[in-house]
């Protein structure tokens, strides 16, 4: 039978098992740490859905497997690793994190043409324990997740159904995801989703996290000469790559995201209050890394990775 395997116990990765075993899919979670408490997820509507106890050691995967890996860019080196003996069936492997340079990784990591599919969601999750003890990961906002085969080639079929016909196990994947925690949507041009994903990143969190704020205030005008600088150079690297964004549309959708999520703390934020290790490589340190092999000048987003990183130490 065919099934989600989650590595990692974060709040998305916790929500995707909780969602499959709501919804009668075989799953199984494994968490970095194995802790000792149940965890219990708590959907929007009110209900609640108790996680089976998770694994702690892999298992060799069916090629029918989906192989989940819902953590941060920093993380994944470690974790493809441990997983490298149990893949000889080539699961399908579904990244799914913040930022860029995940892709990468996992390319240096594993045979040439393992079907890699990507993802980026806006689902909010958050993970907590209650003052009695209790963990909980509580479905805080409802979003929906892009998803994309991770192939060089610019031909990649338009649809899911024409997906279906071509990679079969890629698309069965993808529905799979659908009924853990839906919506799930299929993009042919999933780069591009990430790009956008990580126009929004580049200005939300890092401005969060320095100015120790919730996502509103982002759009407040102290924020409008940084915002605007964030999302030329962005627009500038993205471009160069080939990709055709503009500059005033990345700008308008990171204030409508602002306000969207307006009450919320950002992942960025929420690392640093912790004393967590930030995301800032894999976000406004990806465009410093993409604008140097081009020779483009990024000097806000060079900044922004100091900054960042100087509150950490
Ligand atoms: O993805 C996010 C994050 O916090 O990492 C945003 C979209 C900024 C929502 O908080």
């Amino acid at each position: 039978m065919k099934k989600l395997h989650i590595v990692g116990g974060g709040a998305i990765g916790s929500l995707v098992a909780a969602g499959a075993q709501k919804n009668g899919i075989g799953n199984a979670c494994y968490p970095r740490n194995i802790v000792a408490m149940p965890t219990e997820a708590l959907w929007q509507d009110g209900g609640s859905t108790m996680l089976q106890p998770p694994f702690n050691t892999p298992t060799v995967l069916d090629s029918s497997d989906v192989l989940v890996f819902p953590l941060k860019v920093y993380q994944l080196q470690q974790a493809i690793t441990q997983w490298l003996p149990y893949l000889e069936n080539t699961p399908t492997i579904v990244l799914l994190h913040n930022g860029m340079g995940g892709l990468e990784t996992a390319r240096s990591l594993l045979p040439d043409d393992y079907p890699i599919l990507l993802a980026t969601t806006s689902h909010g999750a958050l993970k907590e324990t209650t003052s009695s003890g209790k963990i909980q990961v509580r479905h805080t906002g409802l979003g929906a997740t892009q998803i994309g085969l991770a192939k060089a080639t610019r031909r990649l079929p338009a649809t899911l159904s024409a997906l279906t016909l071509t990679y079969p196990l890629q698309a069965n994947a993808i529905a799979l995801l659908e009924r853990a925690l839906p919506p799930v949507h299929y993009q042919a041009n999933i780069l591009t989703s990430l790009w956008t994903k990580l126009s929004i990143n580049a200005v939300i969190n890092p401005l969060t996290a320095l100015n120790n704020m919730q996502n509103k205030r982002i759009a407040e005008a102290a924020f409008a000469e940084t915002r605007h600088a964030i999302c030329h150079e962005f627009t500038s690297v993205a471009n160069a790559y080939g990709y055709d964004f503009n500059e005033d549309d990345v700008h308008e959708k990171v204030l409508a995201v602002a306000k969207a999520t307006g009450e919320n703390y950002s992942s960025m934020h929420q690392d640093v209050l912790y004393g967590r290790p930030t995301e800032i490589d894999a976000i406004n340190g990806y465009i410093v890394e993409m604008a140097k092999k081009k020779g483009i000048p990024v000097p806000e987003n060079t900044l922004l990775v100091e900054r960042v990183k100087a509150l950490r130490l």
